[in-house]
């Protein structure tokens, strides 16, 4: 009977899927197009004019895509038609001739959008999210990126609501009307994709500058908030003067508008979108000031600037031909993005952050059912492939080309890619052949980094003939099988490598690069004098895993003499790995030589706080659990907490030497940022070591900081803190925290995430009553990210072995879906991980996937994401 009813509660109609071999060049183009808006929350009208040009010799209809509404009037060349369809949510117009003036009408309603996408209201201000099919949610159009249009766009809207009203491009001209409203007009001289269009109207002000670019042209900046927050945008407008400076001088990329628009708004379902001209921020991302954003919000705030500006190059002038070619703005952006921030401090440190976001956020993706390649082959929904893989392992990508290149032939590739494809929807493949032919390099087997899933694993040995000679690093390469993809074949890794004595410490060779692309195979060093020990794959040259017959003491070693910074945290992260995973399998590890390493690496006077503040730090739970055929999360925990804690213990005159010796003034300069993070790393250790006096420490600190970075430290300790000894200071802090930001909505997520992440036995039932809180809603994307993706993360509490955990989110993705798929389907993944748990807990969780799957109404956003991680 129950059978019975699952099956008929299950959407009918699986979507639609949509195949990269499908794709067939547009059959209408639309080069120009004149939209003119009567804004209102609560309707708005939009006419569109569309100049349409038939593609190619064919008597195919023009197709329109729509999202449900009706047009309100459709004319031809200046006539209204009634021979209109609607073929589901798409308006088809029969048309004779080659080329015509399309006009429609139809009302759409912002107020009630919750999906945020299309144009929608956050806190009284009208903003516009169109990538990447939001803009058929405005007005009928071919909603696809391979249709590049000019458009001018006419807005009016109440004068008192809306006072400021822009657009993409240009301003053109403004003036008032009756009954209190105003109109302004825009123009954009560069032809683009719908995805692009961005309008926005609000009561906003701005901090405005000027950025003279390289050929002497003046354009006006304007970061845009609401007045109240005006203070808190210095930090913005200074990083995007900084990226526009960087990409000049590195790409050879001028600006080319008059003027540069940031918007900040509260409720997004991403970072920010790129809009030309007018970008459109999450205001997390935009607003810093030291008491309310941490160091880490000033990095990320200065990277999605940058990110967003570089786009206009990456993206906007050379854009997508359909969105399996996605990576292709994307991985290139991201590396673009990591580069300019690697100059903007300590390079080294920014690897290690890049490759600690990689392991964090796409190897699980590579592993687990949701892999996908960096151009994949097909989709039920495109929101769901904004992903680590097409980001973040893009961006890898991109760099490997860039190692193999040199970084001279590289400039001159993308040179050659900007001149060659500016203007055009391009392909993953235009660009890696630009890579080719600047490059003189031959990329074929390289391509499969594109089409093929999974993370390369590399076996490592090294052979060294006795009494000194030849050195024989043996490589064997395999790919894991994913999904749809059972058999594959060896990838090119380009590793960086090099040798060093294990007797006198010192290199026995310069560091070599190869290409490596067999099977099995090796590499050969001759008149190696020592045992040498290998450091391989440095600076994270290929983002694979390596798996090396190294002994702790090689990893000890070359975590003090490697001479490659990632290669010294490297071999630290894998030295605890192994301690860590020993742990968590066999209840009891040895220690000392990770004690030992964090006490030699503590106590190196030549090193960065930055970087030991890194190197210090232990993988986590979650990176442990990746490296075991089947987790088991309490254990994870409680070997990670046994490692913390006789770290703690063992080097506790050292941890408390390096908090007071890392006392500095607030600046948010690089060097200041490494002693803040080295004396917060440090404030953990000495909690974990259980010190009586640990809490007060942590309260004290988080009474005395002048700054969010040190506050919000100081709180999470003490909100990792069991109630002996932390219980007062705990809850104190977070009650003072709270009162002191109320109404600040940034720094609340901040107070939600950190209880959803403590590591407190009962973070569940905390995170259950959080929901309830009256400053908690599904409603803002950032809120939600901020407890249940959190929560979500935290591999104590949502594995727990009752299943209230998968339970609890399941219930909230379901609920979140109503309002907004895209934000509900991001946070999905954590359930899909059920074959790498217990039987037990593996029923629990298909479970919750089922009630998903079966839930009736389902987006396809999100019942794409549950079905394929049932797999
Ligand atoms: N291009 C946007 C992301 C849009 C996500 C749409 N689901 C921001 C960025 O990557 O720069
Ligand atoms: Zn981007």
């Amino acid at each position: 009977m129950l059978d019975i009813q699952r099956s008929l509660a299950q959407p009918i109609l699986t979507p639609a899927v949509t195949r990269r071999e499908d794709y067939r060049p547009p059959a209408w183009l639309v080069p120009t197009v004149d939209l003119a808006f009567e804004l209102d929350p609560a309707e708005t009208r939009v006419r569109a004019t569309l100049a349409v040009t038939r593609n190619g010799l064919h008597a195919e209809p023009l197709r329109l895509d729509g999202a449900g509404q009706r047009p309100v009037s459709v004319k031809v060349d200046g006539t209204a038609i009634d021979d209109w369809q609607l073929d589901g949510e798409t308006l088809v117009i029969p048309l004779a001739g080659t080329a015509h003036m399309i006009e429609t009408e139809v009302a759409i309603h912002p107020e009630r959008n919750t999906q945020l996408m299309g144009l929608y209201a956050s806190s009284g201000i009208l903003c516009t999210q169109c990538e990447a099919e939001g803009f058929r949610r405005i007005t009928f159009f071919p909603d696809r990126p391979d249709v590049l249009s000019t458009y001018r766009v006419r807005m009016s809207a109440d004068r008192a609501r809306f006072p400021v009203l822009l657009a993409n491009g240009d301003p053109v001209a403004s003036g008032g009307e009756e009954d209190g409203r105003h109109w302004a007009e825009w123009h954009d001289p560069f032809p683009k994709p719908s995805y692009l269009f961005a309008l926005v109207a609000g009561d906003l002000a701005a901090n405005r500058g000027t950025f003279t670019t390289v050929s002497g042209r003046e354009v006006q900046l304007g970061i845009w908030v609401r007045e109240s927050d005006l203070a808190r945008t210095d930090h913005a407008l200074h990083a995007l003067k900084l990226a526009m400076a960087w990409d000049e001088q590195v790409y050879g990329r001028e600006y080319d508008l008059d003027v540069f628009n940031i918007v900040a708004v509260e409720d997004f379902n991403f970072g920010a979108m790129e809009n030309k001209g007018l970008n459109i921020f999450n205001s997390r991302y935009i607003l810093a000031d030291p008491d309310t954003a941490t160091d880490y919000d000033y990095d990320a705030i200065a990277a999605v600037v940058a990110h967003e500006y570089f786009h206009n190059w990456s993206g906007n002038r050379v854009t997508c031909r359909d969105w399996f070619q996605l990576s292709l703005k994307e991985g290139f952006t991201v590396y673009r993005d990591q580069c300019f921030s690697a100059d903007q401090g300590s390079a080294a440190v920014k690897r290690i952050e890049d490759v600690r976001g990689l392991r964090a956020g796409q190897f699980p993706e590579d592993a687990g059912p949701l892999a996908h390649p960096v151009r994949p082959e097909s989709y039920q929904e495109i929101s769901n492939f904004y992903t680590a893989t097409i980001y973040n392992k893009g961006a890898e990508l991109i760099r490997m080309m860039a190692t193999m290149l040199g970084a001279q032939a590289f400039r001159a590739a993308t040179d050659l890619y900007f001149q060659r494809f500016d203007g055009t929807a391009a392909t993953c493949e235009d660009f890696v052949a630009c890579m080719e032919e600047a490059g003189g390099v031959d990329l074929a087997q390289f391509r499969l980094w594109y089409s093929q899933a999974g993370t390369p694993r590399l076996a490592v040995a090294v052979d060294h003939e006795a009494g000194g000679g030849r050195a024989t690093v043996k490589l064997a390469q395999s790919v894991a099988a994913t999904p749809g993809q059972p058999d594959k074949s060896p990838m090119l890794l380009p590793l960086k490598l090099k040798l060093f004595g294990a007797e006198t410490g010192r290199p026995l060779t310069d560091e070599r690069l190869v290409l490596f692309g067999d099977g099995v195979g090796s590499v050969t060093f001759e008149a190696i004098t020592e045992r040498p020990v290998l450091s391989i794959n440095r600076g994270f040259s290929a983002p694979i895993v390596i798996e090396s017959d190294r002994t702790a003491a090689d990893l000890a070693f070359l975590s003090r003499h490697d001479d490659d910074p990632f290669g010294r945290y490297e071999a630290m992260q894998q030295l605890m790995l192994d301690t860590l995973v020993a742990g968590a399998v066999e209840g009891r590890a040895d220690h000392q030589a990770v004690v030992a390493a964090v006490s030699a690496t503590l106590s190196d006077p030549a090193l960065d706080p930055a970087f030991v503040a890194e190197a210090v730090l232990l993988p986590s739970e979650s990176f442990v659990g990746d490296q075991l055929a089947m987790i088991d999360p309490e254990a994870i925990f409680r070997a990670r907490e046994a490692l913390r804690r006789e770290l703690g213990r063992a080097l506790d005159a050292q941890w408390r030497a390096a908090y007071d010796g890392a006392r500095a003034f607030y600046a948010y300069t690089p060097a200041a940022k490494g002693l803040r993070r080295l004396r917060n790393v440090a404030l953990g250790y000495t909690a974990a070591s259980g010190a009586g006096d640990a809490a007060k420490l942590a309260f004290t600190q988080f009474e005395a900081a002048d700054n969010m970075t040190d506050r919000q430290a100081a709180l999470g300790t003490l909100a990792n803190g069991d109630d002996r000894p932390f219980g007062e200071e705990r809850v104190a802090a977070l009650d003072i925290f709270y009162n002191r930001y109320a109404g600040n909505g940034l720094v609340l997520d901040k107070w939600f995430q950190t209880q959803a992440l403590s590591t407190r036995a009962d973070t569940g039932a905390a995170v259950a009553e959080l929901v309830r809180h009256p400053d908690f809603t599904l409603a803002n994307p950032n809120r939600a990210r901020s407890l249940i993706g959190a929560f979500g993360v935290n591999q104590r509490a949502f594995h727990t072995a009752d299943g209230s955990g998968y339970r609890f989110l399941a219930d909230q993705l379901i609920a979140l879906d109503q309002l907004n798929p895209q934000t509900a389907a991001k946070l999905l993944p954590p359930l899909g991980r059920w074959r790498r748990v217990d039987a037990g807990r593996a029923g629990l969780m298909r479970a919750e996937l089922e009630r998903i799957v079966a839930t009736a109404g389902l987006s396809k956003d999100l019942f794409e994401q549950a079905s394929k991680s049932l797999g």
